[in-house]
């Protein structure tokens, strides 16, 4: 295995032998035998396009094989066997089509021409298809650094579709870029063109998600989230996915069985239309990486409705349930939506029944939903802040959290921030400073918590209207510093949207990807300011200055 996909990579590098997340160099070899597929899935996609076959089942297959191979979402050798087979099939039902209408198909990449035999073919296939096949290490980085943010942007696309939302720019994208990766005679330039076209593309799936998930659900409201727990069985639900959380809330109501979320699914709170089930209680714990503890002390069932998985600790793992793209070899799945139908969740609710009520770990309340909508609201008290120097400095420290310890600087950055500055974030990065009592600056609270990390889209909204507000040519005019914290692949296209979006001088940490080849940091560098993080003091002055 060879995987250097998340800010985890080991030593800076890649994980050669197992990864830091906990993926078998088994899994991490299927993984990239799955993209390896779906590259071909594109090629031949992109030749029924131009020959008006329907595509639409393949547009399906490519956005949920990217989002299994995201990192920690999925570690379910056989459920990756089974996507890399449905690609094949996928891929030539395409291409039956195609030979019935008497369509020549051109000779084409052994990605579009492979068949798997038997297990041991994939097996031995798996082995030789991995990231390091591309000799040149500046061609290696850009195609990696596309591919993530296409990985990034599947998973949005599939919260999106979930929700009967579609964008088919977007899939038409995510084939021609897979396809420009299969190419042996591209150029750095070619593909540094792609990768900020992907950004463009981020935006757009990242609108297409705001609006799927605000007409489903309304608009996200300011709300306090109860962090306590009750005296009833629950369960606890993690991931990103809003119509699993909406089909669950729905399912318990009436059973006795309490919800609470943990992680990315804090924000599910902020949402009105899920606000009226009395029997969603609040957050428990922390980000993604705090789960072995958390979910010992829960004692309740656990659903995982997308990544982040932490291998379960066998002292729950039979509490575990997986979803969607999710998976964990001995974990049950809840299956899929089928005609229409919601998914069933009754097998977790019944478990959840006979199981304890979770265990307090904490106590309180925190504040959240300043999406844009919400803080649109609140614009002229915050325009009128920032003109009598009430409010000096925005930081934007949207992101991902993980278990680094260097990450430990997020938290002391955002405490050692002065009082006239606010902080405004989304995602699980949150999680480093969002239980601080850090106050507010006449009634606006110093962290502005917009939602999941796709939410980023919310902050980049409220940031072209403080520019039309202000009269300002560029949105690197106003008060704001990027100080966002990544970990997967999701990160990689909100880095990209915000690039296309214009906004320079962005720092990111707490390393740089272990995939940016020195050369493609320098690109980075040169156009666009991108930098890493320094220590706190430095940090201050820099984005204080
Ligand atoms: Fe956090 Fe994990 Fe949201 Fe990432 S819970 S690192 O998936 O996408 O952010
Ligand atoms: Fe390593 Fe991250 Fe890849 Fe897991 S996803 S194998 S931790 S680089």
């Amino acid at each position: 295995m060879f995987c250097y996909q998340c800010q985890e990579a080991a030593k800076g590098e890649g994980c050669t032998i197992k990864g830091v997340c906990g993926k078998e160099d088994s899994t991490a070899n299927l993984q990239d035998l799955l993209v390896y597929v779906t590259k071909g899935v594109s090629l031949v996609t992109e030749i029924a396009k131009k020959n008006s076959v329907a595509i639409d089942k393949a547009d399906k297959f490519v956005f949920e094989a990217l989002f299994v191979t995201i990192t920690n979402a999925n570690f379910d050798d056989n459920k990756i066997t089974n996507k890399i087979i449905e690609g094949i099939q996928v891929r030539d039902a395409l291409k039956k089509e195609l030979e019935d209408k008497g369509v020549a198909i051109p000779s084409l990449p052994a990605n579009a021409t492979w068949v798997a035999e038997s297990d041991e073919a994939i097996k031995a296939k798996s082995e030789i298809v991995g990231i390091l096949t591309e000799q040149n290490e500046d061609i290696r980085s850009l195609k990696e650094l596309l591919t993530y943010g296409l990985k990034g942007m599947a998973a949005y696309a599939e919260h999106a579709f979930n929700l009967g939302y579609i964008d088919e720019k977007v899939f038409a994208f995510m084939h021609k870029a897979l396809v420009a990766t299969t190419r042996t005679d591209i150029t750095v330039d070619e593909l540094v063109g792609l990768t900020l076209e992907c950004g463009e593309y981020g935006v757009n799936v990242m609108a297409l998600l705001d609006k799927a998930n605000t007409e489903s659900y309304g608009n996200p409201e300011i709300t306090k989230v109860n962090i306590g727990v009750r005296n009833n069985p629950a369960i606890l639900i993690s991931g990103h996915d809003l119509k699993d959380m909406e089909e669950l809330l729905k399912q318990t109501d009436g059973t006795g069985v309490d919800v609470y979320t943990h992680s990315e699914m804090l924000p599910a709170h902020y949402y009105p239309a899920f606000k009226k089930y009395e029997h969603f209680v609040g957050n428990y714990g922390n980000a993604w990486w705090k789960q072995k503890e958390e979910f010992e002390s829960f004692n309740g069932a656990i659903l995982f409705t997308t990544n982040c998985i932490v291998p379960p600790k066998d002292s729950y793992k039979d509490r575990v349930y997986t979803t969607g793209a999710s998976g964990f070899d001995g974990c049950t799945h809840i299956a899929d939506r089928k005609d229409g139908q919601p998914k069933d969740f009754s097998v977790i609710i019944e478990h959840a029944k006979k199981l304890p009520a979770p265990t307090e770990i904490e106590t309180g309340e925190i504040v959240g939903g300043f999406a844009h909508n919400q803080v649109l609201q609140l614009a002229d008290k915050v325009v009128d802040a920032v003109k009598t120097g009430a409010i000096k400095k925005f930081l934007v420290m949207a992101g991902c959290d993980g278990r680094m310890k260097g990450r430990e600087y997020y938290t002391d950055f955002a405490d050692q921030l002065p009082q006239d500055t606010v902080i405004l974030t989304a995602g699980c990065a949150k999680y480093r400073y969002n239980k601080l009592p850090l106050g507010d600056i006449g009634g606006i609270p110093r962290v502005l918590d917009a939602g999941q990390c796709n939410d980023s889209y919310s902050l980049a909204v409220v940031a072209l209207k403080l520019k039309e507000v202000f009269e300002l040519n560029d949105i690197n005019e106003l008060p704001i510093a990027y100080n966002i914290a990544w970990y997967e692949q999701k990160a990689v296209i909100v880095l990209l949207a915000l690039l296309h979006l214009g906004v320079k001088n962005i720092h990111l940490g707490p390393t740089l990807p272990a995939f940016l080849s020195p050369n493609v940091v320098n690109v980075l560098v040169e156009n666009f300011g991108i930098a890493g993080i320094g220590t706190v003091e430095e940090d201050l002055k820099l984005h204080l200055a």
